[in-house]
């Protein structure tokens, strides 16, 4: 087991598997036994290509034996910051099959976020495109290795410049030196949204996570006819895990790859491909919905559609049947693990109205109050939960799990939910000091730490303020040293600091003074509260 990682205690572990959750697979072996079984079905359609499941494993295996001669070992962490192009694939099946560890990092982080997982995870290697979305991310990589020019290996694909180029490393197979890879060895390491300053990283198994692709395929009623459209960037753990692209090539069936979410880009892919399920966050459920009534493609081969990542609201969950005439499916999960379904046959109500309920008859649920009491049937509450495919603790993080999981290993979700008498959760806010903007998960404590560095700044904080359209945004309240500085100053400043451009506040306001908790913290309650009348106001103005 990778050093660092915390586990299942053996009991947990014997009865999972006693419980035929953990099979024993390995993405390797996962992949191997679709392209011997079903070799010239096609895995993955991008654009006018169409890869079958044969080809995918061999380009894994020759892959693979180019990044052995480069050095990269078992347990080896590479940095994956892929968009959604083959090469995602390939390089994961490799790394998997020689047992080192993709750790994914999303398209839209930058330098702060390169450099950190880098420098965190001691990356054997960083593997980027040559540019996306009008983007260089060979630009990107010179910076993080000016900070650590300890990282060993740039691999790009598309032109390297003076890189390593990914193409170079399709050697001949030679399966026979891939080292052995056990299904309890940890296979790669997602990301988490954060909550206390920076990412942490998220720990899988082959067992766990191939257990919650069997049964989100189920769940999800792939079959080989199924075409799942790879919307989201799918680095991410909803487009990568429920089911997503790896629950989609578990069920032997295709996966259709999308530049990003717009109605331009992903319409026609659905008319094209006859894509039968898809996933996204609510921001772009709203565009879909605005978009599918003036727009001629025909959607019809749609079955499922997905809406997960932050809540959806009831009203727009209503009309999703109607206006793209597909079941919506709600989903709430988290990279750490537990995942919530609506099921493809509940009724309306809890479609519209919950986000769902576990999707294993072994995933362990609590509501607690602050004190860490359960609460009364129906109140809200902090959810708890531990399972078969919900990690013991972040890589690396021993004081932080001390604080993030119950000492019997239940992991703090943050997330304040209700369940209702048919075992249904719904989403009633967070506890944790987090934004989700749209999906896209924003540490306050991240952005802070970013704030304070800026010369003109006392002191910081981040807070969430409603927004129509995402939901959330963001809004940074900001003590000035003196003067204070220009909003667009500081949200520069925080550019230039290679921060994601998510993470950037969506609003500055200045300040002489936080309010306070009872024990003299900042409240956040209060200065959340404070923005959102303030923005009420200002609509009210305006009418
Ligand atoms: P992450 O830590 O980035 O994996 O994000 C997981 C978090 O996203 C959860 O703990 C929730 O706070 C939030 N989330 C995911 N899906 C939903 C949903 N359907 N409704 C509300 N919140 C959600
Ligand atoms: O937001 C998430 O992290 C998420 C949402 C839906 C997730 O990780 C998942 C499903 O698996």
């Amino acid at each position: 087991m990778l050093a660092g990682c915390p586990t299942w205690p053996d009991e947990f572990a014997e009865k999972y598997r006693k419980e035929g959750c953990w099979r024993g697979e390995t993405f390797g072996g996962m992949l191997r036994e679709r392209a011997d079984k079903h070799g010239n079905r096609i895995a993955v359609t991008y654009g006018d290509a169409h890869i079958s499941y044969g080809e995918l494993d061999m380009r894994a295996d020759r892959l693979a034996a180019g990044f052995l001669e480069l050095g990269i070992k078992k347990e080896d962490r590479v940095i994956v910051q892929l968009p959604n192009t083959p090469e995602f694939f390939e390089v994961c099946f490799a790394l998997f099959r020689i047992g080192a560890l993709p750790v994914f990092a999303l398209p839209s982080h930058r330098q702060s976020e390169i450099a950190y997982f880098c420098e965190f995870a001691e990356a054997a290697a960083y593997i980027i495109p040559d540019t996306h979305s009008r983007f260089d991310y060979r630009v990107l990589a010179r910076q993080v290795r000016s900070k650590l020019p300890e990282l060993r290996n740039v691999i790009v694909a598309g032109d390297p410049e003076e890189f390593q180029g990914l193409s170079d490393l399709y050697r001949d197979a030679d399966p026979g030196r891939h080292p052995h890879v056990k299904p309890d060895d940890v296979a790669f390491l997602q990301l988490s949204g954060g909550s206390t300053g920076l990412s942490k990283l998220i720990p899988r198994t082959h067992d766990d996570y191939i257990y919650s692709l069997r049964i989100s395929a189920d769940i999800c009623r792939l079959d080989h006819n199924s075409v799942y459209l790879a919307a989201l960037p799918m680095a991410h753990n909803y487009p990568l895990s429920s089911p997503g692209v790896l629950g989609t090539l578990y069920a032997g069936a295709r996966v259709v790859l999308a530049e990003g979410p717009s109605p331009d880009e992903t319409f026609p892919l659905i008319e094209k491909e006859r894509v039968t399920i898809t996933g996204v966050v609510p921001p772009i459920a709203l565009i879909w919905l605005e978009a599918a009534s003036s727009r001629s493609e025909d959607l019809s081969s749609l079955e499922v559609f997905q809406v997960g990542g932050a809540k959806f609201s009831a009203e727009a969950a209503r009309r999703v049947k109607s206006v793209l005439g597909c079941t919506l499916q709600q989903v709430f999960g988290m990279a750490e693990g537990l995942v919530n379904y609506t099921r493809l046959d509940d009724p309306e109500d809890i479609v519209v109205n919950t986000q769902g309920k576990p999707m294993s008859p072994f995933d362990e649920i609590k509501v607690v109050d602050e004190n860490g009491r359960d609460v009364e049937p129906g109140q809200t509450g902090e959810l708890l939960t531990r399972g078969p495919y919900t990690i013991r603790g972040y890589y690396k993080a021993e004081e932080h799990n001390a604080k993030a999981f119950t000492p019997d290993g239940f992991y703090r979700t943050g997330d304040l939910v209700k369940v209702n008498s048919s075992g249904y959760l719904i989403v009633e806010g967070r506890a944790k000091d987090q934004i989700n903007r749209g999906g896209e998960k924003v540490a306050a404590e991240e952005v802070e730490n970013h704030l304070l560095a800026h010369p003109s700044v006392h002191d910081a904080a981040v807070v969430s303020m409603p927004d129509d359209f995402l939901g959330e945004r963001s809004c940074a309240y900001i003590i000035p040293r003196d003067t204070p500085p220009a909003a667009a100053e500081l949200k520069q400043f925080l550019r230039e600091r290679g921060l994601a451009a998510y993470k950037i506040p969506d609003r500055v306001e200045f300040t002489d003074s936080f309010p306070q908790t009872g024990v003299g913290k900042v409240s956040k309650k209060a200065l959340r509260q404070a923005i959102a009348e303030k923005m009420a106001q200002a609509a009210k103005a305006k009418q």
